[in-house]
């Protein structure tokens, strides 16, 4: 999964333009994103919420492009609004990082549409989350937390196959929090549902990797990201979002030379259409990496 930010504000590879975010996306496309996710909404620690008419205008018409150009296309939206609009203009998947909690409306819509949706795990708006990143446990809270919202979804009339799982790295967490849950990604994947990683560039990896002049930037960070594919593709994700395609595609395909052919299983994927008679022509569609 390929992140296409259309702000001019996100830590790390902002695109204040939709010209912009669209070239971007299709530089992805081609580096071998199976997935483009595109935001309107900068969730980096500390940022403020941007009005749902500025979100609408900076994801549609970059969702509508990538569309038309065979891409299949995620949106990276806490508003169902914005969602709405996204399935509308062909996006097949909502990658939700409050996972349905931040917008009443979000899990009902998605039952209606039958797409796709990303439940991922914080611990609240971006402005003050990292107040929150207090856990006793942050292994068992984040797998119950979990398990909480599919039932939410499960609730609202969303089926298990439409739903994917995320820890969310770096959303109400310290640095040893995102260690934890990766080490632990073995017993998320064991929730049985696919799950997605978002590590790439994040300040943790900044840390890991500092030196006398302070924290590694974020474009320094793209080895890292690549090595923690590595990890998630033999772990079982589903995928990774990452800002850096290719080292990513090349990682999985090292893991799955070395995983051998795999046996035909049942498929993980959730559907990744939407009832809105949109026809999305995604050049493959996204595949599990099996263990
Ligand atoms: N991270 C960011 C934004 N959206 N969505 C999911 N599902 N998981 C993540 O870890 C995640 C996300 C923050 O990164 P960005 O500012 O580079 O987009």
């Amino acid at each position: 999964m390929g992140v296409v930010n259309a702000t001019p504000d996100s830590f790390s590879d902002a695109h204040p333009t939709a010209r912009q975010a669209i070239d971007h996306g299709l530089g992805l496309f081609a580096d071998g994103a199976d997935l483009l996710d595109v935001g309107g909404e900068s969730t980096r620690p500390g940022a403020g919420r941007v009005d749902l008419d500025v979100e609408l205008a900076r994801v549609v018409p970059v969702v509508r492009e990538l569309v038309a150009a065979g891409a299949a296309v995620s949106v990276d939206t806490t508003r169902a609004r914005v969602a709405e609009a996204a399935l509308a203009a062909g996006a097949v998947l909502v990658n939700d990082v409050s996972g349905g909690t931040a917008d009443h409306a979000m899990l009902p819509l998605v039952a209606a549409a039958g797409c796709g949706i990303v439940l991922m795990h914080w611990q609240g708006l971006s402005v003050d989350m990292q107040a929150r990143a207090v856990y006793a446990d942050v292994v068992r809270e984040v797998l119950d937390a979990l398990r909480d919202r599919l039932g939410a979804a499960s609730a609202a009339g969303i089926a298990e196959e439409q739903v994917i799982l995320d820890p969310g790295l770096g959303f109400g967490k310290t640095a040893e929090h995102n260690w934890a849950l990766l080490r632990a990604l073995p017993e998320i994947t064991g929730l049985r549902r696919p799950v997605l990683v978002g590590a790439s560039r994040k300040s943790f990896l900044g840390a890991l990797l500092a030196d006398s002049r302070g924290p590694r930037p974020p474009a320094g960070r793209d080895a890292a990201t690549a090595a923690l594919t590595v990890l998630a593709a033999q772990a079982g994700a589903w995928a990774v979002r990452v800002h850096d395609v290719a080292p990513s595609v090349d990682a999985v395909r090292v893991v799955e030379a070395l995983q051998g052919p795999q046996p035909a299983g049942p498929r993980r994927v959730p559907p990744l259409h939407t009832p809105h008679g949109i026809a999305p022509q995604p050049r493959e569609t996204p595949q599990p990496v099996r263990r």
